[in-house]
């Protein structure tokens, strides 16, 4: 759309009207409808090893007790200021200590996990304490207490995705603290596992939840079916092998808001180029290699964190058996008709 001419009079005319707080709609038409995205969000990789030197300054500045969740926020380099990775989403990395205590709250905001580095420490989640490794990908489901500890001697560290843009969008926040810093526990662990984990549902079972009664997939698991589907060599060649995180009772994400994704880039595999409208968070769990985001090349290995923004063509290329985890908002997009994809010829 081309910007309307300028003359004395409509000049006049809409410093009359911006009185009123009414304003022209021709003169930003082309800034609201545009032919195709069109982001402040940026291609942006995070190397862990730099994140992770900060993240043990910060662990002798604050405690979780002190700071409630002792985290450093990934922010997007075009939208600095607004604790956002993408325009929907926020991403940080969080340190637990041994001994901490992340005391329990609850919030409308989801949120995920996707264990980085250390093995044992716990959530716990609506009543239900599990023990995290790396590669687990675990979820707090919107206004479930939790609460975070570590009882083993190891610092953990992980990777948290929050739809927090998203609620503040649709102002939509609630949030609430707990006397206690350690809810109670009231379920064995391992109970949504057996329940809901195995294909077998209780068949006159009401949830009223849209998240997935596992709040724990663990890696073992998520390595296991990626290896499973090597065997079938059925690769994309957009994705080479990608699967999404399932909520059981549903087939549908296993989170309402945000998709959450597992896949495997075999040794020397490159991808065909890919664009979407979700733009996506990626960690490296193993392997390494590289992704082109536009016109920008990223070098990773395990616990890098980089974005996608938007409708910008991605490749990646892995030098070793590679296994990525990643996140956009697609879940969302995909219920409002809005996502859309391009697989380039491919
Ligand atoms: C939160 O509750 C956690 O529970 C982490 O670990 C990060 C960022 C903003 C708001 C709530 C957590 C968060 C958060």
């Amino acid at each position: 759309m081309e910007a309307v001419a300028k003359t004395p009079e409509r000049e006049a005319f809409y410093r009359r009207i911006d009185g009123e707080n009414l304003s022209a709609l021709w003169n930003v038409m082309g800034d609201l409808i545009t032919p195709e995205p069109k982001s402040a969000c940026r291609p942006h990789l995070w190397k862990f090893d730099a994140v992770r030197a900060y993240m043990i300054e910060a662990g002798k500045l604050i405690t979780a007790k002190e700071a409630e969740r002792r985290v450093l926020i990934l922010e997007n380099p075009g939208l600095r200021g607004q604790s956002k990775v993408t325009t929907s989403l926020y991403a940080g990395i969080q340190l637990v200590l041994p001994g901490d205590v992340a005391p329990a709250h609850r919030h409308s905001q989801s949120a995920l996990r996707f264990i980085l580095d250390g093995k044992g420490a716990f959530t716990t989640v609506a009543g239900e304490k599990t023990l995290m490794a790396p590669g687990d990908f675990v979820i707090t489901p919107s206004m479930a207490w939790h609460d975070h500890g570590n009882e083993t001697s190891e610092p953990m560290f992980w990777l948290d995705g929050l739809d927090i843009p998203m609620v503040q969008f649709f102002d939509a926040s609630f949030a609430e603290g707990s006397n206690e810093d350690r809810q109670k526990i009231t379920k064995p662990a391992g109970d949504s596992f057996a329940r809901y984990g195995r294909n077998l549902l209780p068949i006159d079972e009401k949830r009223s939840s849209k998240t997935s009664p596992i709040f724990n997939y663990p890696y073992s698991h998520s390595r296991e079916a990626l290896e499973q589907a090597r065997v079938r060599e059925e690769w994309d060649a957009c994705h080479g092998l990608k699967l999404k995180f399932a909520n059981p009772e549903t087939g549908d994400f296993a989170m309402p808001t945000i998709g959450t994704f597992i896949q495997l880039l075999p040794k020397g595999f490159k991808t065909a180029r890919y664009r979407s409208t979700d733009a996506t968070v990626f960690t490296a769990i193993e392997g390494k290699g590289r992704t082109r985001i536009g016109d920008k090349t990223f070098e990773w290995g395990p616990r890098d964190l980089f974005v996608v923004p938007s409708w910008h063509w991605v490749t990646h290329e892995a030098d070793e058996d590679a296994v990525l985890f990643s996140f956009s908002d697609r879940a969302v997009q995909q219920k409002l008709d809005l996502f859309r994809e391009d697989r380039g010829n491919a």
